[in-house]
């Protein structure tokens, strides 16, 4: 039997550590990790070892299917197109080209949502285009836009061990970025004083020099705090104010209010902590700033990350070697899909779908009309559906069923479609729901590029070739189209005649081409005739917008508090051993046995208050949903706080979240709500809330 190995990049987390993907008989049979990859350099986290059990497994899709009378059936590729464009043309020509739109993948590759996007702005001629980022880190990309002009990590992940303070705020690396994670862990056994805020104890605050442990959803509060202690000592920067920024006096003014005594109340963190940590960051040579999904998902998202910029402006702790502003980007391609412009309001490159300049130009290299009309966002689309005046989506490589918050509102806007395609590599819960599911190639079974959260775009190889019918997602679009009527607009016959038409029609990748991307184990943009090499560390002599704004921001309160017919606060997280909504890392044996299946964290005196017993079942109940689970007693909460893993399509945290939106970028307030808890019976098993093939919730 023939072996051969291909290098890949691992296709979970935002890190985009190397991997090599062993195969022999069409099979991967082993990863390895890579010694000479630029980031992990030989280490790989347990979901990265597990790949293969993610795409070898039974489930996999492998025939395009059509539901009929409630069931599935197998069609040919030609009937599922041809039946997807002439219902995409019908709803185009009855309500408009805003009544149809398009979610990509955060998970699939820059080629792939390339395609997505073009195919929304050029054959569909709508902007309503949209991926995970809404819920992630939009926030982060509207915010930082507004102060740097740029949204992305504005440093690389090697400056962890570069920096003597690390201050990781929101964000819980050695499970999310494991390998990230290990290298702050290593950073501070060298002796970098390392900083967690966080209101639940994470493995990383076990082992901080100070975790501020502050009441959930007052970032803000604690972050104006801080500001204001660095002002009353003269801990600033003003040499860095003073060359590199706008507004310090307007903020100075505004955080006099946050005084260590109020925000001591607000946050419930001592006073002299919140002194310590001023001190500590900004009298740091070096200080990196790591944040994530603690400070995005809220109703104050993007406030939160401009109260984040403050801190770091203030300090000048950015435009040099081991500082910054670095948002863990979530998704293997998260970065990627929004460089792409899969996003309602931007272009590839970020350039903006409101400008008419940006338009042509994309008009006439594209040699078609484009939409015109501003986009929808994801949670717009399903808005709009409830409301009788959205009729037709493409998902490809998302499950919003187990992801978006308040799932049976979900539920109802999908329900209400005239046609939900799903694009899959297995029959997920969103996929149960369609009315045409297609089979796609995974990430083995193509080439391509991912683009990590230090702005890397990297190359991924074909290892084997994609089970039974499934195809890669920018083909199916190329083909769907062909069917629609665009027969050259999108017909590229390699992932590289792709990239390559992107690059010309972008800035920041200009310098990029597969060869380029191959010698130099991937580039960081923006790589282009200025920075032929790519670039590590960004802004370090000016912004995009030339000075760094300060903005000042209120601290508010968040959308639900609890109150006596809810009385516990509600936060949801993740676990190191799954990924999302679960579908690839729950179908390895390894993984799977590392955690039971749905918990619920709550701390142990909260439990005896209410006589429950370690592992026993209880109903969770909010404004929206309930779920049933199992409780576990942990010590990360603190009492009054229980917190959930929204991996489990059998115990969905998502029945219980609440979709009130940051009003400037849509951002859910996936991180906290209210809720009561009820106790099972001790010996009666939680029910599964599994959907049937038919899309209906049924007990098992
Ligand atoms: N194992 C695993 N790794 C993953 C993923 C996965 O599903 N599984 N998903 C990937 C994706 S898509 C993403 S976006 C990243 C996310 O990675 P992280 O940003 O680390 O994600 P979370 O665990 O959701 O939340 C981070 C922390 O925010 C804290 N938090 C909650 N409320 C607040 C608050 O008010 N203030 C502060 N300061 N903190 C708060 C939580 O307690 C939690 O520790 O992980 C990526 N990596
Ligand atoms: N309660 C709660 N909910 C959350 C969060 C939270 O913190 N709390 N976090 C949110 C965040 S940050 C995110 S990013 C979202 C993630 O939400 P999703 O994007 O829905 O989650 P994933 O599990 O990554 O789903 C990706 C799907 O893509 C498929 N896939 C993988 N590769 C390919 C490919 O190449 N092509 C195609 N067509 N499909 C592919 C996989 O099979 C998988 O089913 O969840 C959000 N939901
Ligand atoms: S840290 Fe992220 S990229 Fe690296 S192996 Fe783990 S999941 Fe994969
Ligand atoms: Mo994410």
């Amino acid at each position: 039997m023939s072996q051969t190995q291909v290098n890949s990049i691992c296709p979970f987390c935002g890190v985009g550590c190397g991997i090599a993907l062993v195969a022999s008989d069409n099979n991967i049979t082993a990863v390895q990790p890579l010694s000479k990859h630029p980031i992990s350099q030989g280490k790989l986290c347990a979901k990265g070892w597990n790949t293969p059990f993610g795409i070898n497994h039974h489930d996999r899709l492998t025939q395009p299917l059509m539901k009929v009378d409630g069931e599935f059936r197998v069609v040919s590729w030609k009937h599922a197109l041809s039946h997807i464009a002439e219902n995409l043309k019908q709803f185009i020509c009855e309500s408009g080209p805003q009544s149809v739109g398009l979610i990509s993948s955060a998970r699939a590759t820059n080629e792939d949502n390339y395609a997505a996007q073009k195919f929304a702005r050029a054959v569909l001629k709508t902007n309503n285009i949209d991926h995970c980022a809404r819920i992630c880190h939009s926030p982060t990309v509207a915010g930082l836009k507004k102060t740097l002009g740029s949204g992305a990590m504005t440093n690389s992940i090697d400056d962890v061990g570069k920096a003597d303070v690390i201050l990781v705020i929101g964000a819980d690396p050695t499970e999310n970025h494991a390998i990230i994670g290990g290298k702050i862990m290593k950073a501070k056994l060298r002796g970098a004083k390392l900083i967690v805020v966080d209101p639940r104890q994470t493995r990383l605050a076990k082992v901080a020099d100070l975790h501020l442990q502050l009441n959930i959803g007052t970032n803000i509060a604690l972050l104006n705090g801080l500001l204001n202690i660095i002002f009353a000592h003269g801990w600033q920067n003003d040499e860095f104010i003073a060359r590199r920024c706008e507004g310090a006096d307007a903020l100075k003014a505004h955080v006099a209010d946050y005084t260590v005594e109020k925000v001591s109340v607000i946050t419930g963190v001592d006073g002299a902590d919140l002194v310590k940590a001023a001190k500590l960051y900004s009298q740091a040579n070096a200080a990196f700033l790591a944040y994530g999904m603690g400070i995005t998902q809220f109703v104050s998202g993007t406030n939160n990350v401009i109260a984040v910029s403050n801190l770091a402006l203030i300090c000048g702790q950015i435009g040099r070697e081991g500082t910054g502003i670095n948002p863990l980007r979530g998704q293997n391609n998260v970065q990627g899909a929004c460089d792409m412009g899969c996003l309602p309001n931007v272009y590839p490159d970020y350039q903006s779908a409101n400008d008419e300049q940006v338009r042509s130009k994309f008009s006439r290299a594209w040699q078609t009309e484009v939409a015109r009309l501003p986009g929808l966002t994801s949670l717009g689309m399903s808005h709009q559906a409830r409301h009788g005046n959205f009729r037709g989506l493409l998902i490809f490589g998302e499950d919003p069923v187990v992801t978006d918050p308040d799932r049976n509102k979900v539920a109802q806007g999908l329900r209400a479609m005239d046609l939900l395609v799903v694009i899959e590599l297995s029959m997920t819960e969103t996929a149960k729901m369609a009315d045409i599911v297609l089979p796609a190639a995974s990430f083995a079974e193509k080439r391509g590029t991912f683009t990590n959260c230090e702005r890397r775009v990297q190359l991924i190889h074909k290892a084997v070739s994609p089970p039974g019918e499934a195809k890669i997602d920018w083909q199916i679009l190329s083909e769907l189209a062909k069917e629609m009527g665009f027969p050259e607009l999108m017909n590229w016959q390699t992932s590289e005649q792709v990239f390559d038409e992107m690059c010309k029609l972008t800035d920041s990748f200009s310098g990029m081409s597969y060869p380029r991307l191959k010698q130099n184990n991937g580039l960081q943009w923006p790589c282009n005739n200025e920075y032929p090499d790519g670039s590590r560390c960004l802004h370090s002599t000016t912004f995009p917008i030339g000075k760094g704004k300060l903005i000042p921001v209120y601290h508010v309160l968040t959308d639900e508090v609890p109150d006596a017919e809810y009385p516990y606060w509600f936060t949801t997280m993740r676990l190191h051993f799954h990924y999302g909504c679960g579908s690839m890392t729950r179908q390895s044996p390894l993984l799977e046995r590392e955690t039971p299946i749905g918990l619920l964290f709550i701390h142990p005196q909260d439990a005896l208050d209410l006589g429950l017993k370690n592992h026993q079942g209880v109903t969770v109940s909010s404004r929206r949903g309930c779920v049933e689970t199992r409780i576990e007693f942990s010590n990360q909460v603190s009492p009054g706080l229980l917190s959930m893993p929204y991996h489990f399509k059998e115990a969905p945290s998502n029945f219980l979240t609440n979709d009130a939106m940051d009003p400037i970028t849509e951002m859910p307030e996936l991180k906290v709500c209210a809720v009561n808890i009820i106790p099972l019976p001790e010996n009666q098993p939680p029910r599964s809330s599994v959907l049937s093939d038919a899309g209906s919730r049924v007990s098992q």
